[in-house]
């Protein structure tokens, strides 16, 4: 079915001809900009080219603990910037003792350090939340989400290096990007307590400043040539084509943290004005084969997914359950792949299923006890969305 899809995806004017007949079904209904991404055989379904939105499809998510970065999803708000590493150069300032301004190579000369982590957007799953009651947004499948290993410095050794101020608490990120939003064109901007930032462990940094995905360079989609990557942590936090760092007494005032990434009923601006920044991404857990209205026969079937830890230091996922009778009872998934606090861990499970089937559903629940809930209070925004994941199915 999935190569099928791919192939219909692959051809576009086969793609419209199915659509016509009505053959590819699922995709076509949900409404999307089904196209893939230029001759590249990138494995991504495309929202939107300019700015560039698009995810894996869920089967091929679920292949490897390490996305390649072909599969992984890309979330851009405005456009890619196409920037040069020889003449790029990084800012720190504010709240420190001596500003700095960067090369790569000069940046190349700090340790480096390497962390395996999880990105996700905060408007992962905003498809199902939009069942609810729509939601404006891109309507994120399960996807939008990868776990990738990430290298460059500590963002500590250059606060570090630059020294800290007493008055200092936010550190800001900004972009080198340009978002079109209510008549204005800025760029990107991001920011985190100080205290994470500082909060380096054993096993992964308070945030990163990296210049390298799963060993390459980053490629331009994903924030070439130097990127934040901030463990536990929205996506949104994690600042592409990363240009200047600003060290501050009060989170950034860019739009995406002061208005944008929160969690409101309304959106109007009392509710924006009073709400903090969202920083951590939630406990999740996602079934990504099979997949929606797959036919599947009576009897023991396999199940496969990601559970996603709630990004709190030292929290894991302590187990995944699965049901294949409308939750009235539950079989523990298999976790095969090591628990880490800011990473995925995929799963799999042995279901019977029967005539009476109708959907599979996932929950996942954390080293603290906390489960993902059942359902999950509607936000206008639509994030975080981490309600039971469930799939339809068909005996
Ligand atoms: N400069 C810049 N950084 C950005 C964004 C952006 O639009 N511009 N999008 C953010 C969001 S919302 C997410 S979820 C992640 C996505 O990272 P990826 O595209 O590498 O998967 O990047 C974040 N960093
Ligand atoms: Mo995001």
């Amino acid at each position: 079915m999935l190569n099928q899809e791919f192939n219909a995806l692959r051809d576009r004017r086969k793609f419209m001809q199915q659509m016509a007949a009505g053959a590819v079904g699922l995709l076509s209904m949900t409404g999307w900009n089904q196209v893939l991404r230029g001759a590249d055989d990138r494995r991504l379904l495309v929202h939107s080219n300019a700015p560039m939105n698009a995810e894996p499809l869920l089967p091929d998510l679920v292949k490897s603990w390490v996305t390649p970065v072909d599969s992984f999803f890309i979330r851009s708000h405005g456009n890619t910037p196409d920037l040069k590493a020889d003449s790029f150069r990084l800012s720190i300032e504010g709240l420190v003792e001596k500003p700095l301004t960067l090369s790569l190579a000069e940046l190349g000369q700090f340790q480096q350090h390497s962390v395996t982590a999880t990105l996700t957007c905060a408007g992962n799953r905003r498809s199902e939340h939009s069942r609810i009651k729509a939601i404006k947004g891109v309507q994120w499948r399960e996807g939008a989400i990868g776990n990738a290993k990430w290298s460059g410095i500590r963002l500590s050794d250059l606060l570090k290096k630059v020294g800290l101020r007493d008055s200092a608490k936010h550190v800001w990120f900004e972009g080198l990007d340009t978002v079109e939003d209510g008549g204005k064109s800025f760029a990107f901007g991001g920011s985190i307590p100080l205290e994470k930032a500082l909060s380096d462990r054993e096993i992964s940094p308070g945030a990163l400043l990296a210049t390298t995905m799963n060993d390459k360079p980053l490629t331009a989609d994903h924030g070439f040539p130097l990127r934040s990557v901030v463990p536990g942590y929205i996506g949104a936090r994690s600042v592409k084509w990363l240009s200047k760092i600003v060290v501050s007494d009060r989170p950034s005032p860019n739009h995406f943290v002061a208005d944008v990434y929160k969690l409101v009923d309304t959106g109007d601006l009392l509710e924006v004005a009073e709400n903090a920044p969202i920083y951590r991404m939630p406990l999740n857990a996602a079934i990504c084969t099979p997949t929606a209205d797959a036919t599947l026969k009576a009897g023991r079937t396999a199940v496969t997914g990601y559970a996603l830890p709630p990004g709190v230091p030292g929290v894991s996922i302590r187990k995944v359950e699965v049901s294949a009778d409308s939750g009235r009872s539950w079989t523990e998934a298999k976790l095969t792949t090591p628990a880490s606090e800011f990473c995925w861990q995929m799963w799999s499970a042995e279901i019977a299923v029967t005539s009476e089937t109708k959907e599979l559903i996932v929950r996942a629940t954390d080293s603290r006890g906390d489960s993902q809930p059942e359902t999950v209070r509607w936000n206008a925004k639509g994030y975080l969305y981490n309600a039971w994941h469930r799939v339809p199915v068909q005996i």
